[in-house]
């Protein structure tokens, strides 16, 4: 009776594992000419899914330190160089303000929803 119920909590987290692996998105936000792009685009805002995650790259040739302290999702990469990255995997639904520690007009929005 134990070993049953233990193989359904098993079979139960692998397949949200699973799902999780296979639903979920990576969006590449960079940081170029102290703005966030999206394919080239300057953007203010991105709507992305609960569970997907937001790599942020580096591609100025001086350093970003992107941080969140929004309720949401309170986060904070540090400094890193261009050609680096640092991933954030949006786990709740919201909205998280995404800004530069560095740079104080850089700010953008994320929408989990
Ligand atoms: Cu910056």
């Amino acid at each position: 009776m134990k070993q049953k119920y233990l193989f359904n909590v098993v079979f139960i987290i692998l397949t949200m594992v699973f799902a999780t692996s296979v639903f979920s998105k990576e969006y590449e936000i960079d940081q170029n000419s102290k703005s966030f792009k999206m394919d080239g685009k300057k953007v203010e805002a991105v709507t992305i899914k609960v569970g997907d995650t937001i790599r942020f790259k580096n591609e100025d040739p001086f350093f970003h330190n992107i941080f969140s302290l929004s309720d949401l999702k309170t986060f904070d990469l540090g400094s890193f160089p261009k050609g680096q990255s640092k991933t954030v995997t949006f786990d709740k639904a919201g909205l998280a303000e995404v800004e530069c520690a560095i740079h104080p007009e850089m700010y953008m929005e994320v929408s989990v929803q």
